[in-house]
């Protein structure tokens, strides 16, 4: 089971479940971690909850395909960690070192050490759902987009769903200064996240999700990529342990989880090209990509 939101006409953003055969049932809460809470009280969980919904009453009319999505939460804030798998340590030393290998780096200390990588990756404002323009950093010639399990919390740490997640990155910026990861990492447009939320209850075992990026440009296919979760070096509830530690988050975090997969090192994102990443279960998350326009 998963959750989306859509417009209705008249912009209204609609809840949403959408059932294994792609049925859509529309939701009386205004957002996911209101239907949490109302299940939460109830005793029941969310799933248990909707199946009462769907129990009875119809699907809308239209399928899935034919709404227009917008971000599944507004997620005041979103977290990344990083250096999670094998494939982001080496693409990072790859670009701290110029391509010289021999020497360790903070990112093989990261790799290895107890204390996992976490930092503060977006805001609502700055994040962008399905379908949304994701935009380019104008001071960088090394942008990639990276490709992440999400996972919604609650405010106290419960890991509640799964989404999709992008964690745009500026590989020229932080290669040159590990000090620069703010701004390597965050601007207009930076993340996009959807364009649903996997309940959790409905994924047995999120080890196994499998990960798919592909970068179209003017319509062919430049990049394909894919990965498993069950590469991650951490555990998921080990994440969100630091995440929470002497921290307070709020209802809808979203925690990105590290990217496995990376473009090749001659790649950069341009104007006019689409992202998709998709995670099996969960969707496609297509973003188109654009170039920052002046004084926006
Ligand atoms: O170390 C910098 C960021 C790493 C990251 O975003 C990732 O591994 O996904
Ligand atoms: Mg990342």
């Amino acid at each position: 089971m998963r959750i989306i939101r859509f417009l209705q006409s008249g912009g209204t953003p609609i809840l949403a479940a959408v059932t294994d055969d792609s049925r859509v049932y529309r939701l009386p809460q205004n957002d996911f971690m209101e239907l949490v809470r109302e299940a939460d009280e109830e005793g029941k969980t969310p799933l248990a909850w909707i199946q009462g919904i769907i129990s009875s009453g119809e699907p809308i009319p239209e399928m899935l395909e034919e709404l227009e999505l917008v971000v599944p939460l507004e997620a005041a804030e979103v977290w990344a960690c990083g250096v999670t798998y094998e494939r982001s340590r080496d693409a990072r030393n790859y670009e701290a070192t110029g391509g010289k290998l021999d020497a360790s780096t903070f990112y093989d200390k990261v790799y290895e050490a107890q204390r996992p990588e976490i930092f503060f990756k977006s805001t609502a404002a700055r994040t962008v759902g399905p379908g949304r323009d994701l935009y380019l950093r104008s001071d960088s010639n090394w942008q990639i987009p990276e490709p992440e399990l999400g996972l919604v919390l609650s405010r106290e740490g419960r890991i509640v769903g799964y989404t999709v997640g992008n964690d745009m990155s500026c590989r020229d910026i932080e290669g040159e200064n590990p000090l620069y990861l703010p701004q390597a990492k965050m601007w207009k447009g930076s993340c996009s996240i959807g364009p649903a939320i996997r309940l959790v209850e409905t994924v047995e075992d999120p080890y196994s999700f499998q990960i798919v990026c592909r970068i179209f440009r003017e319509g062919e296919k430049v990049v394909e990529g894919s990965a498993s979760t069950g590469q991650l070096k951490r555990k998921l509830d080990e994440l969100v342990s630091y995440l929470l530690r002497d921290n307070t988050i709020f209802d809808g975090t979203v925690l990105l989880t590290g990217t496995c997969i990376v473009p090749p090192d001659e790649f950069t994102l341009l104007d006019g090209d689409r992202v998709e990443i998709e995670i099996e279960g969960i969707g496609v998350l297509s973003n188109p990509v654009k170039s920052q326009v002046a004084g926006s």
